[in-house]
């Protein structure tokens, strides 16, 4: 329990905003529900606060139904009952999927993962924060750098492998980001690590070009190495609101997205996303990013998530 109780409370302070707004402060769930009777009038209040949490449409509809059900039938008369009502439903949201990374067939290595999202969104420093992680667990790790597009984007990584004591394989600046996936490949078989993590440009999704560069990369990366990539994570920005929704909406359809990064959940007062997110889409979300250093990680729990939005 004591390792539990340390999960909620990083999680706890990585969602200082998204509490702040959501279950804190005057309009939110805690003030709003503790200590008083239900009525008409606090479920209205209580549907305009998940919707200002970003909490989504679709959820947010569904959970004021069945609160409003439960409190005509007289099943729930209070608001405390309400805070109870709500954590479980939104604990039930994820069903137990597999949010563990995806990884090769036991005995043969190694893992390849490959990293996508629009620019800025983070998979560098998300790259970092998964690299630290896969070392904490006793794995080898080797990098390969295929954002080849951007200026200073392969220093970048340089630096972070540099502090984590990890490999990187690069090619030129303005080269075939393939090519640099082809020796990566190469590179993590000769020397057989368990794990190689593949960065990649990020240009809009809506340009054809970067869904033709990620294909071609996977094309290359599993002609080599059988059943590769083995996950695919889709990183998206925590802060961007309906933007990361439409992102995982696009990258679901054309990238072979088997996973999502969820970067800067602390620098977001709309928390609610990860619930949107799912909402919108059946890709499970499977880590979430609480900072820019390489600890600020963690594997996404909804019971954690759910306990840490809720905790005094
Ligand atoms: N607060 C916060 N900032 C982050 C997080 N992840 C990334 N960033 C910042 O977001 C910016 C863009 O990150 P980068 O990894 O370069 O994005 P990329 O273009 O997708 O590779 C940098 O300033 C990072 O420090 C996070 O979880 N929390
Ligand atoms: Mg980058």
């Amino acid at each position: 329990m004591a390792f539990l109780g340390s999960l909620v409370n990083k999680f706890k302070q990585g969602l200082e905003k998204t509490r702040a707004a959501l279950v804190g402060g005057a309009q939110g769930l805690r003030n709003l529900l503790t200590g008083r009777r239900l009525d008409e009038a606090l479920i209205d209040d209580l549907e305009r606060s998940l919707l200002r949490a970003d909490v989504g449409v679709k959820t947010t509809t569904s959970l004021i139904e069945s609160i409003r059900a439960e409190f005509r039938s007289g099943a729930i008369t209070t608001g405390d009952q309400v805070i109870d009502f709500v954590k479980a439903r939104l604990r039930d949201l994820w069903p137990a999927q597999d949010r563990a990374l995806l990884g090769a067939p036991a005995g043969s290595r190694p893992t390849v993962v490959l990293v996508t999202g629009v620019n800025g969104v983070g998979k560098t420093t998300s790259i970092a924060k998964l690299c630290q992680l896969l070392r904490s667990q006793g794995k080898s790790v080797l990098l390969g750098a295929c954002d080849t597009f951007r200026a200073g984007a392969v220093r970048q990584l340089e630096i972070w492998a540099e502090r984590l004591n990890v490999e990187v394989v690069k090619g030129a600046q303005g080269g075939d980001p393939a090519a640099v996936a082809f020796d990566a490949c190469s590179a993590a078989l000769a020397r057989g690590v368990d794990v190689l993590i593949l960065d990649t440009a990020g240009r809009l999704h809506t340009q054809d070009p970067l869904m033709r560069q990620l294909t071609k990369i996977r094309s290359v990366v599993a002609k080599q190495i059988p059943g590769a990539p083995h996950e695919t994570l889709l990183v998206l920005d925590a802060t961007s609101g309906q933007n990361a929704l439409r992102q995982a909406e696009e990258f679901q359809k054309s990238a072979g997205v088997t996973g999502i990064f969820l970067s800067k959940l602390d620098g977001t007062a709309k928390g609610g996303i990860v619930i949107a997110i799912k909402d919108a889409t059946s890709i499970p979300v499977k880590f979430v990013g609480l900072g820019e250093t390489p600890e600020d990680v963690q594997a996404f729990d909804p019971g954690v998530f759910v306990e840490a939005l809720f905790a005094e």
